[in-house]
């Protein structure tokens, strides 16, 4: 998607601090972190929302968790813990328009639902 800030992150156009990436995800820190560890992991392809998953794209998402384990424990907050969000329209207040899920830990967290 050619107006896509995550877009060209993958595609190496823009910036960012990469943690990992192959041929069908890619991770990087956000540039505005909540707590010590905040990494956003994308899938490559262009996905504007779970809103827009397709059969095709469930062997997909199950890897973006998979990424995400394997980068706490590298994170060194897998026993810790750590919290994992996707955000999806605008009452949940996304604001980039590719698929991306957030990898926030390193501190105590209160717990969202009140
Ligand atoms: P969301 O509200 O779920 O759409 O979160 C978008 C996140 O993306 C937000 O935490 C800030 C982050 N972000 C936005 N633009 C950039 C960027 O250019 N680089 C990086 N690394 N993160 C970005």
């Amino acid at each position: 998607m050619a107006d896509c800030i995550f877009c060209k992150i993958v595609a190496g156009e823009i910036p960012s601090e990469i943690v990992f990436k192959d041929d069908r995800v890619t991770a990087f820190r956000d540039i505005h972190p909540v707590a010590p560890t905040h990494i956003l992991i994308v899938p490559n392809k262009h996905i504007a929302s779970i809103n827009e998953l397709q059969p095709e794209d469930e062997g997909l998402m199950g890897y973006l968790f998979t990424v995400e384990r394997k980068l706490a424990e590298q994170e060194g907050i897998a026993q810790s813990g750590f919290r994992s969000i996707i955000n999806t329209g605008p009452d949940s207040g996304q604001e980039v328009h590719h698929l991306h899920l957030h990898l926030i830990g390193g501190q105590r967290m209160r717990h969202p639902m009140g």
